[in-house]
């Protein structure tokens, strides 16, 4: 649809841009935190680990005063359930509970909205040791880890987010480095953990409605629009039956308390159903999220099952289909640009995605990721010319405010990443900062921050809200 003109970005729309604790912090051993999962394990030996990262646990005064010189007017940012519990559950760790005491203070006193995950791919290693979300225990530390947050910092927190990207852990776990790429037959045991989780995820947002009830709680899943490789019925269905596993699975349990049921009807078919005790349903189906946050870096596209094994493609990862046997295929759309890694670049397609959660929930909707991973180059005099990464954003920002004028909810747009930290799985050589980390992958060099080009250019959007993207 083509308007004569646009609606302007709502006042108070929260301009801003996200990390994860595992990925910008360090200090991964530091003041009593325990281990996670992604502190040990096995990364490729081409990459760097998660010790030490962008070491913004020492620089994050630095680090949210570039923000603020920037403009924001939110910083999304995760934080590490190990440094609380650094055994996941007992004793509590007094020096994490003050780290982001002081992290959200130094936010706030620059009137920033922090906006908090309390869960972004970093399990406590001493719970994955006991099975981690296969056992049921785990929902209850879970429960008790965000109950802790809500007393410490809910008088602060407006809005908190579950889970980071729940559907890429199912379904690209080990992509993430979450469990060992190795492993067989597991889908079963994985819809299983999903189950649990979605139970921790309805557990929480209850407790923040009766613990913090000015503060607002979301899932932050990773949704893709889902198109057919053709026009074909068999190629629509198929694309039907990916975005119902994909994306809508979790989302409708998250906000219908139900199980999509072209989902349901896969897992049974596949023998991948979870056991659902008593009780369960009431407390899926017992609360509701306030928004909807979501990560959007493409879009996906998929062709009819042939219904053998040709049906299943390579290794896929967060934004590249794989494919499954007798469900869909993974097509790849010419219409798409690609990055320099591969992931499909689709703006439209975040105008589809927004109409479609629109659609589908009536929620307001806040992105909470969005951006170009690249390999910028830092220049002579401490210049990053990453135009390729503002044509990125402005392209999805224009994109933006067409889904705004289509009337869609959109209360904040918070792209990946404020600043240079380490990719889930192709090191810190893939960029996406708005600030860039002076350091190479086995070369820790001087961490210096320094302002990329992008960074000029989106604190001009910011302060005009967005009324003019040149
Ligand atoms: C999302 C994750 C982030 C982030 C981003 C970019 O899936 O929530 O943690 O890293 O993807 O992905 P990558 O780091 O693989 O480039």
């Amino acid at each position: 649809m083509y308007y004569k003109k646009l609606k302007p970005f709502p006042k108070g729309f929260l301009w801003g841009a996200s990390t994860s604790a595992y990925q910008v912090e360090g200090a991964w051993d530091e003041d009593g935190k325990g281990p996670s999962v992604m502190d040990t394990n096995k990364h490729s030996d081409k990459t760097t680990d998660f010790k030490i990262t962008s070491d913004h646990y020492h620089h994050y005064k630095e680090d949210i005063a570039l923000l603020a010189e920037m403009g924001f007017k939110a910083y999304r940012f995760s934080i590490a359930w190990t440094r609380i519990f650094p055994q996941g559950t007992g004793e509590i760790n007094q020096k994490g509970i003050d780290f982001y005491n002081d992290l959200i203070n130094e936010v706030i006193k620059y009137n920033m909205e922090p906006i908090v995950t309390v869960y972004h791919f970093d399990l406590p290693y001493a719970l994955h040791e006991k099975g981690g979300w296969s056992n049921r225990a785990t929902i209850d530390a879970f429960v008790q880890y965000v109950e802790l947050l809500f007393e410490s910092y809910g008088d602060r927190i407006k809005y908190w987010l579950t889970i980071n990207e729940q559907n890429m852990m199912i379904l690209h776990g080990s992509a993430i480095g979450i469990f060992d790429a190795n492993a067989k037959d597991i889908e079963k045991e994985l819809y299983q953990q999903n189950h649990h989780m979605l139970l921790a995820q309805a557990q929480v947002m209850k407790l923040c409605h009766e613990m913090c009830p000015d503060a607002k709680i979301g899932p932050a899943p990773n949704i893709s629009a889902i198109y057919p490789a053709t026009s074909k019925p068999e190629d629509v269905l198929a694309a039907n039956n990916w975005t119902s596993i994909r994306n809508w699975l979790y989302l409708d349990m998250a906000v219908f308390g139900r199980y999509n049921s072209v989902a349901w009807s896969y897992l049974e078919e596949k023998g991948y159903a979870p056991i659902i005790q008593a009780g369960d349903m009431e407390i899926l189906s017992g609360t509701k999220p306030d928004f909807i946050a979501f990560n959007y870096y493409n879009t996906g596209t998929v062709a009819a099952s042939k219904n053998d094994a040709s049906d299943r493609g390579g290794t896929g990862d967060q934004q590249i289909v794989v494919g499954e046997i007798g469900v869909y295929r993974g097509a790849t759309n010419p219409n798409l640009g690609q990055t320099a890694f591969g992931w499909g670049i689709d703006p439209v397609g975040f105008r589809n995605t927004l109409r479609e959660l629109n659609d589908r929930y009536n929620l307001p909707l806040l992105l909470t990721e969005n951006g170009l991973g690249a390999y910028d180059k830092l220049e002579e005099g401490d210049v990053v010319n990453d135009d390729y990464r503002i044509d990125f954003l402005r392209k999805h920002i224009e994109q933006a405010q067409l889904a705004i004028t289509d009337g869609v909810k959109l209360i904040g747009y918070c792209p990946w990443s404020a600043i240079d930290l380490v990719s889930t799985h192709s090191g810190c050589s893939k960029r996406y900062g708005f600030i860039y980390v002076n350091r190479e992958e086995f070369d820790l060099k001087d961490l210096r921050r320094i302002k990329k080009n992008s960074f000029y250019w989106y604190k001009k959007i910011i302060a005009n809200n967005g009324e003019d993207l040149s």
